[in-house]
């Protein structure tokens, strides 16, 4: 089954592969990069850039939500933070001679990784109807044709207004408040794809849907599970918290189905004894079956009832509902249907029980490997419910923490970018500005797609991210984009979102966060909110990619006058000249932001927004309570001879931005299509290490999707179960494959059978 992998790509991939590491970071950490950074920016603005990042006086790093705590390094970065950074501030530039010399069709035959190469787009571009190539437009003009477009919809709800959560507060303020005037909630976002399971868990069961925890109880915690995640890759900065935390006697817990770098050993390269010594982070390592996670809680909540003296009961008693149910559902579980489930043997899950038992402040870390699965919604309730019966919520050193992924996806919400707003936040929006918002629900990620597919939706106007690149069931998706009267994107760089147009495109290119930002008033800094609720100020300081850029805020306002015209009564033009006069209506509308500016200049390193349940111990909940839940145990069928497969990210990615082939601590290089495979699953399946399969994905309606050309890597990952690059394996997630309540693609359980390639 030895063939050769596809071409078709300037970049050839052609994997090799090397024994994975077993220790994150540390000094070729450092090495590499710098490497990066200076081939995009040189040696001057490199060390320009980089000394700004995450400083008080700085710019948020656009690159995760990891908070970045109250004593900072002169180098408050990580690898991947500063990856993320090079990206955004290269020297590279695609203006208007670029477009006239790669029309359409050769933007539509790139890779992702070429798109991105070609640096920071410098001109508003049009594509007109039947033109084979984008040309240079003047703003104005992209305004009117984005107006003539919406306003000959026959509903406001025909439109689409898509935000990846780089979006300052302010620019998804303003964004969220135009789609409202216009008209309609949908108002789909990154996070429809990413934590949305846990803020429909978390929101049910605690009262809100954000984490519990601060750096702080990461610092005093016993025991901390990490569960779904890897951070040595994803949150790099979050191996300092957790080095810090064990360094005062913490314990941890690891449960993933791949044995990951950064939670095996981590070399801090901002402590000097980290250079040399690598610290062991995980003290047992919990190799669980894909899907296997609510399982696992619920043998541990079992245990744990039947454990004398180990239940909270005063806390229970106190401040939780569903207590008797709940107990009812866990008592009866099946032990070895539900330990068949989690891939792990009783002694395993006996010793992680004595690690819960002897801890009186636990917190449980999850991100996408706990999010996206069919049933991501009780799999994250049954983590709460595992909280609960210990008391550990509401109390320093214990809590929920679900890590978040883009820098501002959580401030994003909190500014309202939500298609299914609370009644309580548009009443308030409207009071502000005199306006009626609709009430009736928009559509999130899945149902947008499924709109631009069926006709119902003609507009897709995007803040930023990459939709094509980063939604399920590639193919689909792109057809239904196809058929948009109008696609808008506001972007950085280029990728596969631009070359998947309507009849008519615009690219709409604009300041990211390291750009100094200048309007009418003077210089201007915007705001975002961490994964642990901690709003700070963030200031560009390079000169702009080109004098054409305009901030995010200055299009939003631009587009409200364009479109809705003297009809507003909104001050847009304000707005734009002064964001300052923003955060004066977000601190009337959103509540946590009162005297937000005052409060901004009183505390350079941010403030903190309330969170009743940590603060309080208190649950805005329907019951007023904590609320246990008593869901069934779920987890993937899989059919014989098929293995379940996730899709992940390498160490060279951000998300659709591929920064380089290689994905270092999987000890993998030059490529990205490959397949982790259990080598006894290989074996079965008679796939040497080396050899070339196709991934074909089975679903229940007996439709099958095809990703050709993936070299075969024996991986020691959990049996059953396969690994490979999003977003090369997106063609193979089903549309219609998603979290139950949530609506998130199922982008970590995906069935799929190896089949012979011959796509060589
Ligand atoms: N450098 C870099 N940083 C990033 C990003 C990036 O692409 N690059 N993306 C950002 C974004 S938007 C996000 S959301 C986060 C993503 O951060 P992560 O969630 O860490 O990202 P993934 O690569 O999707 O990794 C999922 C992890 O879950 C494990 N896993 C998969 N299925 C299961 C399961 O069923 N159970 C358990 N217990 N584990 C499972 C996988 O083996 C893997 O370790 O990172 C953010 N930060
Ligand atoms: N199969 C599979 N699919 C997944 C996932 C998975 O694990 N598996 N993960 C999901 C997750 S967690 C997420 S969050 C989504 C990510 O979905 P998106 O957020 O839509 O995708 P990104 O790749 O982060 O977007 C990158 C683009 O953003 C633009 N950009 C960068 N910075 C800025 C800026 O400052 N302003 C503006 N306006 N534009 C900017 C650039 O043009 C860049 O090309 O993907 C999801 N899709
Ligand atoms: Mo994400």
């Amino acid at each position: 089954m030895v063939s050769k992998p596809p071409a078709g790509d300037p970049v050839q991939d052609a994997p090799q592969v090397a024994p994975p590491q077993h220790a994150a970071a540390g000094l070729p950490a450092v090495g590499h990069t710098l490497r990066i950074a200076q081939a995009q920016m040189g040696v001057r603005r490199t060390a320009q850039t980089l000394l700004k990042v995450n400083q008080k006086d700085g710019f948020d790093c656009p690159g995760c939500a990891w908070p970045e705590g109250d004593k900072r390094h002169v180098a408050e970065f990580c690898e991947n933070g500063a990856k993320a950074v090079a990206e955004e501030a290269t020297l590279r530039r695609v203006t208007p001679d670029f477009f006239a010399a790669h029309p359409l069709s050769d933007l539509a035959n790139r890779s992702g990784y070429w798109l991105g190469q070609q640096g920071r787009i410098t001109t508003p571009m049009l594509l007109n109807e039947g033109a084979d190539r984008y040309e240079a437009v003047t703003w104005e003009r992209a305004f009117a044709i984005i107006a003539e477009e919406l306003t000959a919809l026959s509903s406001p709800d025909e439109a689409l207004f898509y935000t990846s959560g780089r979006t300052s507060n302010e620019a998804a303020f303003l964004l969220q408040l135009f789609a409202r005037e216009f008209g309609t909630n949908n108002l789909p976002d990154c996070s429809n794809m990413c934590h949305e399971s846990s803020g429909s868990a978390l929101n049910e069961t605690i009262g809100i849907g954000k984490g519990s925890v601060s750096l702080e109880d990461l610092h005093q915690a016993d025991l901390i599970v990490v569960a779904g995640q890897n951070p040595g890759t994803n949150h790099p900065r979050m191996l300092s918290a957790l080095e810090k935390a064990k360094a005062a006697g913490a314990k941890i817990i690891s449960v993933n189905p791949l044995p990951e770098a950064g939670l095996e050993k981590f070399k801090n390269p901002q402590t000097p004894h980290g250079l040399l010594k690598g610290a062991s982070l995980t003290d047992l390592f919990l190799q669980i079956r894909i899907g296997g996670d609510q399982a696992l809680f619920r043998l541990l909540n079992k245990l744990i009832l039947e454990t004398e003296g180990a239940v909270d009961e005063e806390f229970v008693r106190d401040h939780t509902h569903g207590y008797e149910e709940f107990t009812a559902a866990a008592r009866a579980a099946d032990w070895d249907e539900t330990l068949a489930a989690t891939g792990l043997t009783r002694v395993e899950i006996e010793r992680a029980l004595e690690m819960v038992l002897a801890s009186e402040r636990t917190i449980v870390c999850w991100a996408m490997g706990l999010t996206q699965h069919k049933h991501s919604v009780p799999t994250i309730r049954e983590v709460v419910n595992f909280l609960l019966l210990r008391g550990n919520i509401g109390r320093p050193g214990a809590g929920v923490c679900p890590v978040r992924g883009h820098s501002n996806v959580q401030g994003d919400r909190t500014m309202g970018i939500f298609e299914r707003p609370a009644p309580a936040f548009l009443d308030a929006l409207d009071k502000e500005f005199g306006i009626v918002s609709p009430r009736h629900h928009g559509f999130d990620v899945v149902r947008s797609i499924q709109a631009l597919r069926d006709g119902e939706a003609k507009v897709f106007f995007a803040m930023g991210g990459n939709f094509v690149g980063a939604t399920p069931d590639t193919e689909v998706t792109e057809a239904a984009m196809r058929r948009a009267r109008l696609t808008v994107h506001v972007s950085t760089k280029l990728n596969r979102s631009h070359a998947v147009t309507g009849t008519r495109a615009l690219i709409l290119p604009t300041l990211g966060r390291t750009d100094k930002d200048v309007q009418k008033s003077g210089r201007q800094f915007v705001t975002v909110e961490d994964s642990m609720g901690l709003v700070h100020a963030s200031r560009g300081n390079l000169p702009p990619a080109s004098p054409d850029l305009l901030s995010e805020p200055a299009i939003v306002a631009r587009m409200a006058r364009a479109v809705l015209g003297a009809g507003s009564a909104t001050p847009w033009e304000e707005f734009e000249k002064d964001y300052a006069t923003i955060r004066d209506r977000i601190a009337r509308v959103v509540p946590g932001f009162e005297d937000f500016n005052a409060r901004l200049a009183a505390n350079p390193g941010g403030f903190a927004l309330p969170h009743a349940p940590r603060d309080e111990r208190r649950f805005p909940t329907a019951t007023g309570k904590a609320n246990f839940t008593a869901a069934p145990v779920e987890y993937p069928a899989v059919p014989e001879g098929r293995l379940l497969l996730q899709t992940l990210r390498s160490h060279d990615q951000y998300n659709t931005t591929i920064y380089g082939l290689d994905d270092r601590y999987r000890g993998i290089k030059g490529g990205r299509r490959v397949v982790l495979v259990h080598p006894a699953d290989a074996a079965a399946l008679g796939l040497a290490d080396g050899a070339y399969t196709d991934l074909v994905s089975e679903w229940t309606d007996g439709s099958e999707r095809r990703a050709p050309g993936f070299r075969v890597v024996h991986y020691p990952t959990a049996r059953g179960c396969a690994a490979a690059y999003y977003p090369e394996t997106n063609v193979l997630v089903p549309l219609e494959s998603t979290a139950d309540v949530s609506n998130t693609p199922a982008s970590k359980s995906v069935i799929v059978r190896l089949e012979q390639s011959h796509s060589a």
